[in-house]
């Protein structure tokens, strides 16, 4: 006999929650011998980790320069505080609501663009339109690991400075090269759901040394040595043990990439037949490093909402995410800006349809293929299990 969903009576299919996320981190032994040096020298921040951090990442992404900072919101903050622009930037609002709150903090204006239904990446005509209408700079966003259109951005975007959220994006590649290598800065997280960790910690890669320069001043206050502020900077600087764990980490990104890659594989394998199950498209262009993986959930042929299906998969015990929902330009701090903000009707289909399913690079192989299989038996029971959700 079939087994029912947990939501109608089954067994739950694991015994303890599977995480959307969980941080990969370097081995213990590894890092031990590591931390013992940064303690025993005295210099816990900043210092010799952080400069061996920086130079492995220049290397590792074929850049000018990478400066180490605190997380990329600091590092997105600190990139529109020097830059010093005058006037709106363009970003899209399908992403994390940092991408916005870093131009907020600098007082400059948004214009928010809609993203392509497909790659949920920022749309070609909505940056045109934005350039035409005023825009000075342009933040485009890596969305899941997905890399967005970069020969169209630089057509589309009329020479503006371009200042990537590249949160998602370590160890992407794209049109041959790697994700950092595009625009005038791109600035990764090392946050605990991403690729590569540091705990907390961010990477600014650039082609600007001077840039680069400018920002290892700003992370340190502003405070260029002689406590003669050049900006009203941040303390985003990175601490010597989060360095340590971001050099073990950057060294394993390559495996983890490919790791990750044979879980998305199976994902798809697993659910590509079901109806009204789709998938965010990847231009052959570019190789994502499947930061997050979602599928895209028409209500009509599957028989049950995005929204549903996750609320299904909770005593299935299956966390599930509906990133990033609700859409940035309609949360509160953006959503009663002064001025006719434009509807953004594919970022709303977007955010209705999108479920993001656990992703990680230590996650198993078998775990992946027991989520597709209980899908597939709550897509096989959905009029039953919406008719429950709705009681
Ligand atoms: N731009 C974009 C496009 C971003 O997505 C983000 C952050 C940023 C910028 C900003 O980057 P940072 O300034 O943080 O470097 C999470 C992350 O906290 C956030 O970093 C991430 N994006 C966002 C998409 O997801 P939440 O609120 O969903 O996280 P939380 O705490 O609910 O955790 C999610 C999952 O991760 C759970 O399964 C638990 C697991 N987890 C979490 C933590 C903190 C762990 O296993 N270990 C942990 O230590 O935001």
């Amino acid at each position: 006999m079939t087994r029912e969903p947990a939501l109608l009576g089954g067994p739950p299919v694991f015994a303890a929650e599977i995480p959307i996320n969980r941080p990969t981190t370097p081995p213990i032994h590894r890092i031990e011998p590591l931390l013992r040096e940064v303690f025993e020298s005295g210099m816990v921040t900043n210092d010799r980790q952080v400069r061996s951090l920086e130079t492995e990442a220049r290397d590792l992404l074929g850049v000018e320069d990478a400066v180490a900072v605190s997380n990329c919101t600091s590092g997105l903050m600190l990139i529109w505080r020097v830059l010093d622009l005058k006037g709106p930037v363009a970003l899209p609002s399908f992403t994390f609501p940092a991408t916005a709150h870093a131009l907020t903090w600098n007082g400059l204006d948004t214009i928010f663009l809609d993203c392509e239904k497909d790659t949920f990446t920022i749309s070609k005509p909505a940056l045109e339109a934005a350039v035409r209408g005023g825009a000075r700079a342009v933040s485009p966003v890596y969305v899941f690991g997905n890399a967005p259109d970069w020969p169209a951005l630089e057509s589309a975007s009329g020479g503006l400075p371009m200042v990537s959220d590249a949160a998602h994006a370590l160890g992407t590649e794209a049109w041959g090269r790697k994700a950092g290598s595009f625009g005038l800065a791109e600035v990764f997280s090392l946050a605990p759901t991403k690729v590569v960790v540091a705990c907390e910690g961010g990477i600014v890669a650039t082609r600007d040394r001077a840039l680069a320069a400018e920002l290892r001043v700003a992370r340190n206050y502003g405070n260029p040595g002689n406590y003669d502020c050049r900006w009203v900077g941040l303390n985003a600087r990175m601490s010597e043990p989060h360095a340590v764990i971001a050099r073990l980490s950057l060294e394993e990104c390559a495996q983890n990439v490919a790791r990750r890659e044979v879980l998305a594989r199976a994902y798809r394998q697993g659910l590509s037949d079901l109806p009204g199950i789709g998938f965010q498209t990847m231009p052959p262009e570019v190789r994502t490093n499947w930061n997050y993986f979602a599928i895209l959930v028409d209500g009509d042929a599957f028989g049950l909402t995005s929204k549903q299906l996750g609320a299904a998969l909770v005593p299935e015990k299956v966390m599930t995410r509906r990133y990033f929902h609700p859409p940035v330009h309609t949360q509160k701090p953006y959503r009663d800006l002064p001025g006719p903000q434009p509807p953004l009707p594919n970022t709303q289909w977007v955010c209705d349809h999108v479920l993001c399913l656990p992703m990680y690079s230590h996650l198993e192989l078998s775990v992946v293929e027991e989520i597709c299989r209980v899908i597939r038996r709550i897509h096989a029971r959905a009029d039953a299990v919406r008719a429950r959700l709705q009681t």
